[in-house]
């Protein structure tokens, strides 16, 4: 008997053909001598009937016994049928239950506590397969471009001892007789490779601290970081844009099925092409408060600006040019201008913003010691960052893309948490 996944089989060359079916069952239903199977596996759900006198009636009494998610396997003969609920049937043969089980407590109408308290079985949900599957898309589409574009993949330590993006959310860790942390972001050590490979890119979990309770906020967040030697902001920024369209093209290409699913509005991805707006954030200022959202200059964006404000955008967005005092102090100050800074975010449209941020490095060891003075920061803690500057510095840019941000932008989740398999929130670390 030939073992088929249930996507392979639901078209018209299988009517009449054998197959043999591995999975769970999704829903179940007796009618008598009847009973109707809904079965599900990684790549689909098909309907089954199974009759008592073709099966027998241990089997028959067996299975109208164990309830949904238990597994078995199942053969039988394929038929065309409109009124199931992927056009197709099979009509069994012979059937296994290979792991019975009873109670499965997820139901519909569970809270979303009790769902995500059950994690590692709501995982099994269509809607969390579908965003899973649109997850590894995105990853793998990622790693394509990177590739394509002639970056080295690497890796940065996650036990570390200082801060990249301020101290106020690092996570500080017993380390035997001293103190570390995890690490906020790899870029730094990014930085010290691109000496040697020039071009560079990880995909590693990011750890934060964050207080805030936001839509967007994880606790760890898998990050995918970039840095490239001879790179201004705009060759990064040329680079991010190009990354973002290959990526929605991916999904858009590979997983309309999963879009479907989850309702997601396709034409807004279908929209997404070069180039993105760039606009320097002086003007942003202006912008935000000609559509309702007031702000003035010096300030940073919290979520609900950007939410606001990418209400009205229909393609990402990059902002550059922010002040110095709200970034920190590693971007290079403009030379034309030193109370800005060379650096960008790029906020997702549809009201998701910032999935990006990015910008030039300062590379000149005089400017990176005034500024780590002005910051009051040590520049022993950060001596090997410092080194770089004094041994055959280069120009160079970056940045990192919050990639769970992005599955929850071209997935369209109200949640971020809905994006990760495991979300950790200030309030949640488990399962
Ligand atoms: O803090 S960032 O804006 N920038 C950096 O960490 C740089 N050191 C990256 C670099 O240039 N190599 O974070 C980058 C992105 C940001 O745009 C978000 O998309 C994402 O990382 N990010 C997060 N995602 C989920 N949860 C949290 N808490 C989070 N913080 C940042």
């Amino acid at each position: 008997m030939v073992i088929k996944h249930v996507q392979e089989i639901l078209n018209d060359d299988w009517i009449g053909k054998d197959v043999e079916l591995r999975g769970w069952i999704y829903r179940k239903r007796r009618t008598g001598k009847l009973i109707f199977v809904v079965l599900r596996d990684s790549t689909d759900i098909v309907q089954c009937v199974v009759e008592k006198k073709v099966v027998g009636n241990e089997k028959f009494k067996e299975l109208d016994k164990v309830g949904v998610e238990s597994s078995i396997k199942i053969s039988g003969i394929i038929a065309k049928e409109e009124r199931a609920p992927t056009g197709y049937e099979i009509h069994a043969k012979n059937l296994e239950i290979v792991g019975p089980s009873f109670n499965f407590p997820i139901s519909k109408d569970k809270s979303d506590e009790f769902l995500l308290d059950n994690r590692h079985l709501w995982v099994r949900s269509r809607e969390m397969n579908a965003i899973l599957k649109i997850r590894s898309t995105i990853f793998g589409a990622l790693h394509d471009f990177f590739r394509e574009k002639g970056y080295y993949e690497t890796q940065g330590p996650m036990f570390v001892t200082g801060a990249v993006e301020g101290g106020s959310t690092l996570f500080e860790v017993p380390y035997f007789n001293r103190k570390a942390y995890l690490t906020q972001s790899s870029q730094f050590y990014l930085e010290t490779l691109i000496f040697s490979l020039e071009k560079v890119y990880t995909v590693a979990p990011s750890f934060r601290a964050e207080k805030s309770r936001t839509r967007r906020h994880l606790t760890e967040y898998w990050h995918a970081e970039a840095e490239a030697a001879w790179y201004h902001n705009s060759d990064m920024i040329d680079d991010e844009e190009e990354m973002t369209v290959q990526i929605v093209q991916k999904v858009l290409q590979d997983r309309k099925k999963e879009l479907k699913i989850l309702n997601r509005d396709t034409k807004m991805l279908e929209n997404i092409e070069k180039p993105f707006e760039r606009m320097k954030y002086e003007k942003l200022v202006d912008f935000a408060n000609e559509h309702g959202v007031s702000m003035k200059y010096g300030d940073d964006l919290g979520a609900d600006e950007e939410s606001a404000i990418t209400k009205n955008f229909d393609k990402p967005v990059f902002i550059t040019h922010y002040p110095i005092e709200i970034k920190p102090f590693y971007h290079r100050p403009d030379p034309e201008n030193p109370k800005v800074v060379l650096c960008h975010d790029m906020l997702a449209p549809e009201g998701y913003g910032e999935v990006i941020g990015g910008g030039e490095r300062i590379y000149k060891l005089d400017v990176l010691l005034k500024r780590l003075e002005e910051e009051n920061l040590n520049p022993e803690d950060y001596y090997w960052y410092v080194d770089l500057r004094k041994y055959g510095s280069v120009p160079h840019a970056g940045f990192g893309l919050g990639v769970d941000r992005l599955v929850w932008w071209i997935a369209g989740l109200e949640h971020i948490k809905y994006a990760i398999p495991y979300p950790r929130t200030i309030r949640r670390v488990k399962p």
